[in-house]
């Protein structure tokens, strides 16, 4: 087992005191997974290619203990308690928690029920996989309490199972697979095909380097429909070429449909500059994958239009101050933005962020730093 995480730690006990406290019993265990980042590699994940996440120190924490029906309850809710006599039909945050413990029982990994309470600091609504984080966390406390040992790459592809045959949402496996896989000190450089993946050192220290992560506290947009449209219009493209996903398309196909060809190109360059970017950090360069972390910015905006005012505002504004790099990270529309500053310039980007935000009348930006934490593992 990795050593916990000591704000996992935290965040457990916590878990575990409202578990006492609205169950009256102790629990049998605590366990915490994390929300992420994604360095590079956006959209690709369900066109098969290449992603390169890292775990950020903000987890969901649960404390589970088997019980005769299901009960949740959660810190951040309305404080409500959700019982629920069978997993079907189960709304609002609870679904993402009965999705895991139905797709593990799709999936061949029988749960009974059991009682969870949760305690997260995954920000809502940035783009940094708060859902994620809760399903992650719920399978492996399942996991444990009913004696399945489950790889992680399987349990990955279960818990998306869960949002997007029980949440409804056609997400791909890179939030799951980030939660789960990413490890201390890593960026996690995965191929979404086979799960063949790569933990590359990310030190931003020795070069005097910090990764801001900017949540643009967007107001909430209707995003899955768009979702869905990039990527049905990814599956359009592929049919067209005949080859199972864009991942296989050959660098220089062409379709007669102008925007099909442009998300082509996004997914297509995505992919390489995963590639380049694992390169230049294998050579021992952090400072060296800036201009590729913007390219990806532009590309999501231009191509496959992802972006958003207060993304481009959050970038260009990282950028007009002398961030080395700077992109939207996760699904877009809103969220978060990613910037790669020399240590020294940090008070100076931030204030290039908050002054571009104020000046166009767009919401404050939340502003921290990233470092790249554990990934889901068991407290207690
Ligand atoms: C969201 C989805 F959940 C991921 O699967 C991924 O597609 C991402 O958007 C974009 O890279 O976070």
């Amino acid at each position: 087992m990795p050593t916990p995480d000591l704000h996992a730690i935290e965040l457990a006990e916590a878990a575990a005191a409202a578990f006492r406290d609205v169950f009256g019993a102790e629990p049998e265990g605590l366990w915490a997974a994390p929300g992420r980042v994604n360095l590079i590699g956006e959209h690709t994940d369900y066109n098969e290619g290449f992603v390169m996440p890292f775990a950020l120190p903000f987890y969901a924490a649960v404390a589970v203990a088997k019980s005769e029906a299901w009960e949740f309850y959660s810190t951040y809710g309305e404080g409500d308690t959700v019982r629920a006599d069978s997993l079907e039909g189960v709304e609002g945050w609870a679904a993402y928690i009965a999705g895991v413990a139905w797709a593990m029982n799709e999936s061949g990994y029988p749960v009974a029920p059991a009682r969870i309470a949760i305690n997260s600091d995954v920000p809502h609504g940035a783009g940094l996989s708060s859902s994620a984080a809760l399903e992650c966390a719920t399978l492996i406390a399942l996991a444990d309490l009913y004696g399945h040992e489950i790889d992680r790459a399987e349990a990955a592809r279960i818990a998306q199972k869960a949002e997007n045959e029980y949440v409804g949402a056609p997400t791909g496996v890179l939030d799951q697979s980030a939660s789960l896989l990413c490890t201390e000190g890593n960026v996690m450089f995965l191929d979404c095909r086979d799960f063949s993946r790569e933990q590359v050192p990310f030190d931003l220290a020795s070069e005097n380097l910090t990764m801001l992560v900017i949540d643009t506290q967007a107001p909430h947009r209707h995003v899955d429909g768009e979702y869905g449209l990039r990527r049905a219009d990814c599956e359009e493209a592929a049919r067209r070429l005949g080859v199972p996903f864009l991942r296989d398309a050959p660098r220089d196909a062409k379709l007669d449909d102008e925007r099909l060809n442009r998300r082509m190109h996004h997914i297509l360059t995505e992919n390489e500059r995963v590639l380049e970017t694992v390169a230049i950090l294998k050579g021992g360069s952090v400072a060296g994958i800036g201009d590729l972390l913007t390219a990806s910015h532009v590309s999501l905006r231009d191509d496959y239009e992802v972006s958003s005012v207060e993304l481009d505002s959050a970038v260009d504004a990282a950028l007009g101050a002398g961030a080395l790099g700077a992109r939207m990270t996760g699904g877009g529309f809103g969220g978060s933005a990613i910037a790669l500053v020399e240590s020294a310039a940090v008070a100076k980007v931030e204030a290039a962020v908050l002054e571009a935000a104020a000046a166009k009348g767009l919401p404050t930006p939340r502003i921290f730093v990233a470092r790249a934490a554990a990934g889901a593992h068991r407290v207690a």
